[in-house]
């Protein structure tokens, strides 16, 4: 067979693309290069390095070759022209922003977005002089309205966390694209296997690799990809010079390992959170059930053309709110109580506590975040076992 004009598929890209053994003495895993400098062949070429006329790395703030690799192949996944690999997702959205916004800048922000980017965005670079919008995205009108000569960027969560509202990633481009708008898409909930919002238009993508990409709780990333030139700039300012939230090589290892099986991880994420989800929504002591997989949701149409798979996460809330959710959340057995998502193991938590406690509890309510919402991210286990807890826990709570 004559692979020469065969692009490699996902599964395929995420476990080989940028990497040749043959050229590293036969290694079948990428080496790390623990190092924090490099040596020059000459003061000239050094000069030429430092001038951008000459492509080798000079400091590990700003590249280093085994991020280089873990860039190239998120790029591939994404669908983009290059990565940036950062030490947080945190990292990864505050160097975007720093970077692509200045003082008098306006933002456009979707309805909900995780707490500490809503932190960020209000008690950070609010205070630096960009104003900070937010918009029902769902509602095209209401979009155009809010912008102004003075709007740069409309950023936005899909699913948003913790409450699963979905963005039309395609018609906000499409609104963006007459305004010569940068849309950036926060993909952590959905990774690049179950969506690709670069193919719908957007221009940059963030996410916190802490979750779903590296899969296994055991460190803490970021990468926003997109257009070569926007992400040599947010290199060059936003992690070089902004934050210098740079990721350890080590941890970069790490997150190829979990990146090699994110498609096998997510199908069975999917799998498990549906039957978790129709079970939930058929109890009469839960009052709602936000699942993407559910016919019920009010975005399913949107989540079937835009989505994959209808994800690894689940909200909802009892019928007795805060109480009874506190209740359930302590009899889970299998369940942990904890934050972070996109682990193997299965996590429960309470954002009006815990995740989103930087909002206000004026600001949850305005928001759609409420308080007796739980979050679960569903894991890798056995269904039948997930299923059990959270039954038992349901008859604890009522
Ligand atoms: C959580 N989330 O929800 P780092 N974008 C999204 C997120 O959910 C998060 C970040 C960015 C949670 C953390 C405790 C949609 C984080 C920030 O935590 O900085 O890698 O990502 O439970």
């Amino acid at each position: 067979m004559n692979n020469a004009n065969r692009t490699p598929g996902f599964s395929t890209r995420a476990i080989h693309h940028g990497y040749d053994p043959l050229s590293h003495g036969g290694a079948l895993v990428p080496p790390i290069y623990q190092t924090s400098t490099y040596a020059f062949a000459s003061a000239e070429y050094g000069a030429a390095c430092f001038a951008g006329e000459a492509d080798g790395h000079v400091y590990s703030r700003i590249s280093n070759p085994t991020l280089a690799l873990l860039e190239q192949r998120m790029a591939s996944l994404e669908g983009g022209e290059a990565g940036l690999a950062l030490a947080s997702g945190m990292g990864a959205i505050t160097a975007t922003l720093w970077t692509l916004l200045r003082p008098g800048d306006e933002l456009i922000v979707g309805t909900t977005v995780y707490g500490c980017t809503f932190a960020f965005m209000h008690h950070g670079i609010g205070e630096f002089g960009v104003k900070v919008r937010h918009v029902d995205l769902a509602d095209v009108h209401a979009l155009k309205a809010a912008i102004t000569p003075n709007t740069r960027m409309i950023y936005f969560e899909t699913p948003a966390n913790p409450n699963m509202r979905l963005v039309d990633i395609a018609a906000v481009a499409g609104v963006a694209r007459g305004h010569d708008l940068v849309v950036v898409v926060d993909n952590t909930y959905c990774t690049p296997y179950l969506q690709q919002p670069l193919a719908l238009g957007a221009d940059l993508v963030v996410h916190s690799a802490t979750k779903y990409l590296s899969g296994h709780g055991d460190l803490t990333a970021g990468l926003v990809v997109g257009r070569k030139a926007l992400i040599e700039r947010i290199r060059l300012q936003g992690l070089k010079d902004m934050t210098g939230a740079v990721l350890s090589p080590h941890d970069a290892t790490l997150l190829m390992r979990g990146i090699k099986t994110l498609s096998l991880r997510m199908e069975r994420h999917c799998s498990n959170a549906q039957q978790v989800a129709e079970l939930l929504a058929g109890q009469a002591n839960v009052a709602w059930v936000r699942y993407p997989g559910l016919p019920s949701f009010d975005q399913y149409a949107l989540a079937q053309r835009q989505m994959r798979l209808p994800g690894g996460m689940v909200a909802f809330e009892l019928g007795g709110g805060v109480e009874a959710g506190r209740r359930f959340m302590n009899a889970l057995q299998l369940f942990a109580r904890a934050v972070s998502l996109g682990d193997a193991e299965s996590l429960a938590q309470h954002p009006a506590s815990m995740t989103h406690s930087s909002y206000t509890a004026q600001e949850r309510a305005h928001h759609g975040i409420s308080d007796g919402l739980v979050r679960l991210s569903v894991g890798l286990e056995d269904v039948e076992d997930l299923l059990a807890d959270v039954r038992q826990a349901l008859e604890v709570c009522v």
